[in-house]
C-alpha cells in the first residue's frame, strides 16, 4: 500500500473542479489566506442542508454522505461544526443523512452505497462524494472537502490517537472519492453488518485493485477531533467470516457481484431537515 502524499503546494492543484464554463472571474477564491480569514460568519443553509457560496461561482460541490444511528449528539456536533467550516471554504455542498432503522446489525458500508444512489437521484451536478464518519471533525482549514484526481483518505491523524497513524493501509474514518471512480469498484460491499472490515475491503479489493493510488494529504493538515461515542459494539472477526464465506479477494468475482450492482434497500422516509437531508432505510431487504 503504497499511498502518495501530496505536498502542500499541490493542494489545490491536485482538486478536480466542476466544468469551467467560461465565467473565470467570478470564481470563488479557494486559496489558503482566505481560508485562514478570522472573522467568518456563517450564512444560512437551504432547507435540506445544501450551499452554495452567494456571490461567485463555486469550483466544487462535493457530497457528504454520513451513515448514522442512535448518535444524535454527535450529529448535532457534527453539523454545527461542518457547515461554516465547508463555508469557508467556499465550495458548493450538500449533506445527505443516512440513517438505518432499528433490527440488523449497523452496516455503514452499505449506508454509503445508498447514500450514493440518493444523492444522484437528488442532484445532478453531484461527481464528488466525501464518505464521512459523524463523529469526525476537520481540524485544519487547509483540509479542503473536494475530491483529488486520485481517491483520498482524510481522516489519517486523530487526537484519539495522539495524532499517530495506526497502520498505513487505513482508509476509514473519511475518504473523498469522484463519482466515476465509486462506480467503477462498484461502491462498497453490503455484506459487512457490525463493526469493521468494510474500509480495507474498499481500499485493497476494490480502489486499488481497480489500479487506482490513494492519496492523503500531508498529515498535519489530516487532523481531526473524534467525538466521544459509546463503542459500537465490536465483531472483529467480520472480514475473516466474509472471506471464510467466499469472499475471496483478487478472483474480481465478489468486485462485480457485490456493491452498487446489488445493492437492494426500501426507504423509509426522506425528510429535508435544517441541516441535512435524511434518509431513513431499512435493510432487511436482501443483501
Ligand atoms: C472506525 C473507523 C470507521 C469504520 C469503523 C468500522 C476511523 C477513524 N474510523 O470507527 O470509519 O471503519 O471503525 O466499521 O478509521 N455509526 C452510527 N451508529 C452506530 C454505529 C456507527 O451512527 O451505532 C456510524 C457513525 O457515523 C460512526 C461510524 O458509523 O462515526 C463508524 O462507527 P464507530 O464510530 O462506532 O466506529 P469507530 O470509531 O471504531
Ligand atoms: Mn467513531
Amino acid at each position: 500500500f503504497d499511498h502518495h502524499v501530496i505536498q502542500e503546494e499541490d493542494l489545490i492543484p491536485s482538486l478536480v473542479a466542476l466544468p469551467d464554463e467560461g465565467q473565470v472571474q467570478s470564481k470563488c477564491p479557494l486559496n489558503l489566506e482566505h481560508l485562514a480569514h478570522p472573522g467568518f460568519k456563517s450564512f444560512p443553509v437551504e432547507q435540506g442542508g445544501g450551499w452554495n457560496p452567494p456571490d461567485c461561482i463555486p469550483r466544487f460541490h462535493s457530497v457528504l454522505v454520513i451513515p448514522y444511528r442512535d448518535r444524535p449528539e454527535n450529529l448535532q456536533q457534527f453539523l454545527a461544526f461542518m457547515h461554516p467550516f465547508l463555508q469557508r471554504q467556499n465550495l458548493s455542498y450538500d449533506i445527505f443523512v443516512i440513517e438505518q432503522a432499528p433490527g440488523m446489525a449497523f452496516n455503514r458500508a452499505k449506508l454509503f452505497n445508498i447514500g450514493f444512489r440518493e444523492a444522484l437521484k437528488a442532484t445532478s451536478e453531484a461527481y464528488c462524494f466525501i464518505f464521512h464518519d459523524v463523529d469526525l471533525l476537520p481540524m485544519d482549514r487547509r483540509n479542503i472537502y473536494a475530491c483529488t484526481r486520485q481517491p483520498r483518505h482524510m481522516t489519517s491523524h486523530l487526537d484519539k490517537f495522539r495524532y499517530n497513524l495506526p497502520y498505513p493501509q487505513l482508509f476509514g474514518g473519511g475518504i473523498a472519492i469522484l463519482k466515476d471512480q465509486f462506480q467503477a469498484v462498484n461502491g462498497f460491499s453490503n455484506r459487512f453488518f457490525g463493526w469493521g472490515g468494510e474500509d480495507d475491503d474498499l481500499s485493497q479489493n476494490r480502489v486499488l485493485a481497480s489500479g487506482y493510488q490513494i492519496c492523503r494529504f500531508p498529515s498535519d493538515i489530516n487532523r481531526y477531533q473524534m467525538l466521544s461515542h459509546r463503542p459500537a459494539p465490536r465483531m472483529a472477526d467480520n472480514y475473516r467470516k466474509f472471506k471464510a464465506a467466499g469472499g475471496s479477494d483478487h478472483d474480481g468475482m465478489i468486485l462485480s457481484r457485490d456493491g452498487l450492482s446489488d445493492l437492494m434497500y426500501t426507504v423509509l422516509a426522506r425528510t429535508r431537515e435544517e441541516l441535512y437531508t435524511k434518509i431513513l432505510v431499512d435493510l432487511s431487504t436482501s443483501m
